[in-house]
């Protein structure tokens, strides 16, 4: 159980919207202003739009449904309404301009942090825990990733850099873990800040299976790749062999070929690439292809959870591989504190009880299952964060990437998304059941 502790959560929400901001400025202000405009991809939204819609649904949570303050600026609203407008049109609408974008998320932060101040952390749904600070810090935090995800797109020099993880010392673990059968508890009833389709908590009955220790590397994908992987119908789902002959995808996304080498694009600089980090940029399809070749498939998103959260000692699911704790540096690779994946076998801290490395952070992982409701769902505080995405047509990722903040990842987030996406910082891991002989 969470501790309710009202100074402890008004801190968190400060630190977590003072976290955001940070990034954001930095995502904004490392181009010039036409990189800031301009549609990198017909996928993403022009950068100058992700900063004031952020500062939009700030108003419009915090200023207005909880400060039930009047609109600051009415005549922008559809403008920054993501479900008005698709990616694809918003380089035409008449946006903000850089410095004004900027200008009015600032003045709604300043506005925010004078509620917040004051506000009551209880009374409504909204603002039990300090819900909605938390929801608005989550949003910005997914924000900053999509535009991450812009920014790798973008064509032109580096305009960001961090760091690389700390060399890791070859993995030497077993290649996979036995989590034995039985129910365990998926979602969350008490997490004061998960989102609606992370509730409610609900019994799961899952079956024995191994699941990869840890995520599936660039070597072992090159050997998928290197024995025809890409041009052999039958270990692909038939959706995922139209699309990728329709488009003649052989290799994931911003990886090339040349003199003998495999090379990658990575925020504007060219790298060999490196054979022990997780593999990223794969769709749904491709790690479908992957598993099917390895003789594996996909880890269900129950399997994917009971790994990372259940404790088969204290029988019960916590927040985190590692415990309930707070995500530190040595669990995790979150946070665009690098700005690639760490190399297969790090954070042995973070690892679970079982011995599961890196369920949480450096890369998104697909699971076989589609966007579909916890029994008991309902929507809050508004349909269109979950509800209308739940159906067949999305696949669920689960664990979060290097580019997410801890305000926006723990065991229980759910994150989704087309079975063709691979722009998206993704990568996977295999699982089988344990009745089946490998
Ligand atoms: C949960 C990542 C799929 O980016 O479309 C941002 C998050 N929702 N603003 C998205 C979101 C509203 C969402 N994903
Ligand atoms: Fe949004």
């Amino acid at each position: 159980d969470v501790d309710i502790d009202i100074a402890a959560l008004r801190e968190r929400a400060l630190r977590s919207l003072t976290t955001a901001r940070d990034r954001t400025t930095l995502l904004t202000s490392c181009v010039e202003g036409p990189d800031l405009t301009a549609q990198h991809s017909p996928l993403m939204s022009p950068l100058v739009w992700d900063l004031a819609h952020i500062g939009n649904q700030e108003e419009l949570w915090l200023l207005r449904n909880v400060g039930g303050r009047e609109a600051m600026r009415p005549e922008i609203d559809s403008l920054y309404d993501a479900f008005e407008h698709p990616r694809s049109e918003r380089p035409s609408l008449p946006l903000l301009p850089p410095a004004e974008a900027r200008q009015y998320a600032a003045e709604v932060r300043g506005r925010a942090l004078d509620l917040l101040d004051g506000a009551a952390f209880s009374g409504t749904r909204l603002t039990e825990a300090g819900f909605a600070f938390g929801m608005i810090a989550q949003h910005e935090q997914q924000h900053d990733e999509t535009m991450l995800i812009t920014h790798q797109l973008r064509k032109g020099p580096q305009a960001l850099t961090a760091p690389d993880p700390e060399p890791a010392p070859p993995f030497t673990g077993p290649a996979e873990v036995l989590v034995p059968g039985g129910p365990f508890t998926m979602g969350t009833s008490t997490e004061p800040w998960a989102l609606d389709n992370e509730r409610p908590a609900h019994r799961r009955e899952v079956a024995s299976y191994w699941i990869d220790t840890t995520p599936v590397t660039n070597g072992r994908y090159l050997a998928f790749i290197e024995d025809g992987g890409y041009e052999q119908e039958r270990w692909w789902a038939p959706e995922g062999w139209a699309h990728i002959r329709q488009h003649a995808i052989s290799a994931p996304q911003f990886w090339h070929r040349e003199g003998g080498q495999w090379l990658r694009r990575r925020f504007g600089i060219t790298e060999v690439v490196p054979p022990e980090e997780p593999v990223l940029h794969v769709s749904w399809y491709e790690a479908d292809a992957y598993a099917r070749w390895a003789g594996r498939r996909l880890p269900t998103e129950a399997e994917w959870e009971k790994a990372a959260r259940h404790h088969p000692g204290e029988n019960r699911s916590r927040r985190y591989p590692w415990g309930d704790a707070d995500p530190a540096p040595a669990h995790a690779n979150l946070g665009q504190r690098h700005l690639r994946p760490a190399p297969a076998g790090s954070y042995p801290q973070g690892e679970s009880p079982l011995g599961v490395r890196q369920l949480i952070g450096d890369v998104w992982e697909w699971t076989a299952s589609d966007f579909e409701p916890y029994p008991g769902f309902a929507a809050f505080p508004y349909k269109e964060y979950s509800e209308v995405f739940f159906g067949p047509e999305y696949k669920v990722l689960r664990g979060g990437s290097f580019a997410v903040d801890q305000v926006a990842c723990r065991g229980t987030f759910r994150n989704w998304d087309y079975p063709i996406r691979r722009q998206i910082f993704s990568g996977f891991r295999t699982a089988r059941s344990a009745a089946e002989t490998v």
